[in-house]
């Protein structure tokens, strides 16, 4: 066998092993399951992808083509299968959209042989990335994602971008139509999301409107808008659904996760938020709920992040990260949470609805001051030390 056929081997043999390693449980809160290993990283990018496999154009078998991150990832519950819509990005900065499958939802995700052939607008995106999954009561499935582009107002910023919010739908994932980005009267939008039903016979939409490309300003929180249609987006009126706050996990920036989960309680949502530290700034995962007929009016704020970088997590091309657009409910009522850490690999954490719904319902809210923090924390305290004199473990 030749030197490339050997080495061509063994990378798809290491590869092979990378894709079917099993995943374990790791720790738990009660709340959720983490799971040992990341679901998705650079390195389960397809060879094929990478490297010229001819022989006689690439003899010393190079990598031609790197990938440097897999993270941000919208996610479906599709005909049995748990569906990731990954955020890739190459080395050359430019992310792209590629569906990745599992079985089981926690391992064995494998990338389909070509990434999302996404169309343009009449104004190209330079790059896009983030897309939230929504299957909508109209039949199709919905990738909401942000469009960047160089911002023309500042030609000689070279890093001045304007962001706003791409739409795609498919019917099978595999065939998109590109439609018009969203219309707001916002500066900017990131993180916006499709709601999946509609709305006073209306489109309903979380926003995200922010005044800068990186610095929300004096916009922000998590926002919400009504359109009368998907071909032609547009949101004449936003609210503010769950703004940002002073000194809480949340005071420089938030924004909705992926679509929320429709329970008998309320709409269960996910979101991020962002606060700043000397290191910079720090992303956490938290959880509210919403009224089911009025999903724009929070009804529960449990206090605190709910999930926080944790050990490698921590770490990557924008470390104390994490970030997450996507998370699918089984039949079974599992709740698979798929989040990405420092903008660079995949995760997945596992709960169930009724545990996210009790999580919601039963943590208490943030009170704002170290004093009232004691207070809540004492109650817990001093409830406990009853109950732990008559327990005979
Ligand atoms: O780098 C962290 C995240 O920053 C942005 O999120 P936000 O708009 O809330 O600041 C996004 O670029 C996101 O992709 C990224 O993970």
């Amino acid at each position: 066998m030749s030197e490339f056929k050997s080495t061509l081997k063994q990378k798809i043999s290491a590869y092979e092993a990378l894709v079917k390693r099993e995943n374990k449980p790791a720790t738990s809160n009660g709340v959720y399951q983490r799971w040992q290993n990341p679901i998705l990283t650079a390195d389960h990018a397809p060879i094929h992808w990478r490297y010229d496999l001819n022989e006689e154009t690439n003899p010393l078998l190079l990598e031609r083509l790197g990938v440097n991150a897999a993270f941000n990832s919208g996610a479906l519950y599709h005909e049995g299968k748990y569906i990731l819509a990954v955020r890739v990005e190459g080395d050359d900065r430019k992310s792209f959209f590629a569906i990745a499958e599992s079985p089981n939802g926690v391992d064995s995700f494998r990338f389909w042989d070509f990434p999302i052939t996404l169309p343009e607008t009449e104004r190209p995106d330079t790059n896009v990335y983030d897309m939230r999954l929504t299957k909508h009561e109209d039949g199709y499935i919905y990738g909401l994602f942000c469009t960047e582009r160089k911002d023309e107002n500042q030609p000689n910023d070279t890093s001045a971008a304007e962001a706003q919010c791409g739409i795609a739908r498919t019917k099978d994932l595999i065939t998109w139509e590109r439609l018009p980005d969203l219309v707001t009267y916002s500066g900017q939008q990131r993180n916006v999301v499709l709601h999946p039903e509609f709305v006073d016979g209306k489109y309903a939409l979380y926003t995200r409107p922010q005044d800068g490309f990186i610095s929300v300003g004096s916009g922000g929180g998590v926002g919400w808008g009504l359109s009368e249609s998907m071909e032609n987006a547009e949101i004449k009126e936003e609210v503010i659904v769950d703004g940002k706050t002073y000194h809480t996990i949340k005071e420089v920036k938030n924004g909705q996760g992926p679509a929320p989960i429709k329970t008998d309680k309320g709409w269960l949502h996910l979101a991020h938020g962002v606060r700043n530290t000397a290191a910079g700034l720090r992303y956490v995962l938290y959880v509210f709920m919403t009224e089911l007929e009025r999903p724009w009016v929070v009804t529960h704020r449990p206090g605190g992040h709910f999930i926080a970088p944790r050990g490698e997590e921590r770490v990557g091309d924008v470390s104390n990260v994490v970030f997450t657009n996507g998370w699918v409910v089984n039949g079974s009522n599992e709740v698979f949470i798929y989040y990405a850490s420092s903008d660079t690999r995949m995760h997945v954490a596992t709960s169930t609805v009724d545990r996210l719904v009790d999580y919601a319902m039963n943590t208490p809210e943030d009170g704002l001051r170290s004093a009232a923090s004691v207070q809540t924390r004492n109650k817990l305290i001093a409830s406990n030390l009853e109950i732990m004199k008559d327990l005979d473990l």
